[in-house]
């Protein structure tokens, strides 16, 4: 197999309403897509990186550069036999993972699509049906949140998480177990707490919440630990896991119980396996967490959920959550048990409108 085309574009798509969280507000989403050519098969990816680097250091501009000036030379011209030989061929360069991760899920797609399979039997998926919660952004008033939060679950959805931050946290937890006693509720914090805030954190510990997401900072796994030792709840890792190393460390050093798994925050579908396998060799659940995608990343996020130790809900939900009209054919529907049925067809089972992404583009760019 070679990489024949690379193509860039980013579309840009409004969120049907804003999604706030702790690092900030989100209207409109700049989303990168990654059409790979490979041998004259077409596949897709989605670069999650944000508008701004304030969930993760990369944005949609550095990894526009990367994939244009390190990605592409690192690949082109190069023999691999499989997707699977994509990362090491990229390894090379540092870092970038939501680069590296969009050009390696589009060249899965381009294979799977080329074998004739879906992509979620080539990467050893064993469900047909995966589980799905909600990520609920903050809201000005707990009326509105529970408002938001009565109609996910009238919807379906298996899980509820709430985004918290220093000042919206306690109270609005308090408010929604005191309304839904029973629900699976957790709460993201997506990095907004200190150490010195450990007496707040424990608080939490009244509401049996599932899960308490990444309360401290991004890229400190040493003082999760700390923190866990004095919490009930058990955390769940986001930020910090950028690979199969951070794993290791989070579990032995036990910051976390529960990891979230995102394909970009690790570079794509050889280290999301690899984490994966780590984490049901140690009995850690993982789960598979959302960016805000268009029907491009969705469709690899549901391809991923398929593997056995996605054992809990993931953030992956119907498209109309997110957008009045998706790039995909079909949209991505919840059942009303808050499911998805994981598509049949070949690669991510979901065809791109190409038309409709030629609309939506602002920039675009051939490698070839
Ligand atoms: C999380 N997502 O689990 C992320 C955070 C997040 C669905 O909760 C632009 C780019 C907007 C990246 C909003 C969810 C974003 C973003 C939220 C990431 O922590
Ligand atoms: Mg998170």
């Amino acid at each position: 197999m070679r990489l024949r085309r690379m193509t860039l574009r980013e579309i840009q798509m409004p969120l049907v309403i804003p999604f706030e969280t702790s690092f900030g507000r989100t209207t409109l989403r700049r989303i990168l897509l990654v059409e790979a050519d490979v041998d004259g098969v077409i596949g897709w990816g989605e670069c999650v990186a944000g508008e701004g680097p304030f969930y993760a250091p990369e944005t949609v501009e550095t990894a526009w550069l990367i994939l244009r000036d390190f990605l592409w030379p690192s690949l082109s011209g190069k023999e691999f036999s499989t997707a699977a030989e994509v990362w090491d061929l990229l390894a090379r360069v540092r870092g970038h993972n939501m680069a590296k991760a969009s050009l390696e899920a589009a060249i899965w797609d381009a294979e799977a699509r080329q074998r004739g399979v879906p992509l979620w039997q080539l990467i050893g998926g064993v469900r047909e049906e995966i589980g799905c919660g909600v990520s609920i952004g903050i809201k000005e008033t707990d009326d509105e949140l529970e408002r938001t939060v009565e109609r996910e679950l009238a919807a379906g959805y298996q899980r509820i998480k709430i985004k918290v931050k220093p000042g919206r946290d306690v109270e609005p937890v308090a408010r929604l177990r005191k309304r839904f006693p029973t629900i699976h509720l957790m709460v993201d914090a997506n990095s907004a707490y200190r150490q010195e805030d450990a007496p707040l954190l424990q608080q939490l510990d009244a509401y049996f919440l599932m899960m308490i997401e990444q309360p401290l900072g991004w890229d400190d796994i040493w003082s999760h630990a700390e923190l866990q030792r004095k919490l009930q709840t058990s955390i769940c890792l986001d930020e910090c896991i950028h690979g199969e190393e951070h794993a290791r460390a989070a579990i032995a050093l036990g910051a976390c119980r529960i990891i979230n798994v995102k394909l970009g925050r690790v570079g794509g579908y050889t280290i999301a396996r690899r984490v994966h396998d780590l984490c049901q060799s140690k009995q850690v659940p993982v789960w598979c967490g959302g960016m805000l995608e268009s029907g491009i990343g969705r469709a690899h996020n549901i391809a991923l959920s398929t593997l056995a130790n996605f054992s809990l809900p993931g953030d992956v939900t119907a498209s109309r959550r997110y957008w009045a009209e998706d790039v995909i054919e079909p949209e991505v529907t919840v059942t009303s048990a808050g499911t998805i049925h994981v598509p049949s067809g070949p690669g991510i089972g979901y065809e791109p409108r190409l038309p409709r992404i030629e609309q939506l583009a602002v920039r675009r760019e051939v490698l070839s």
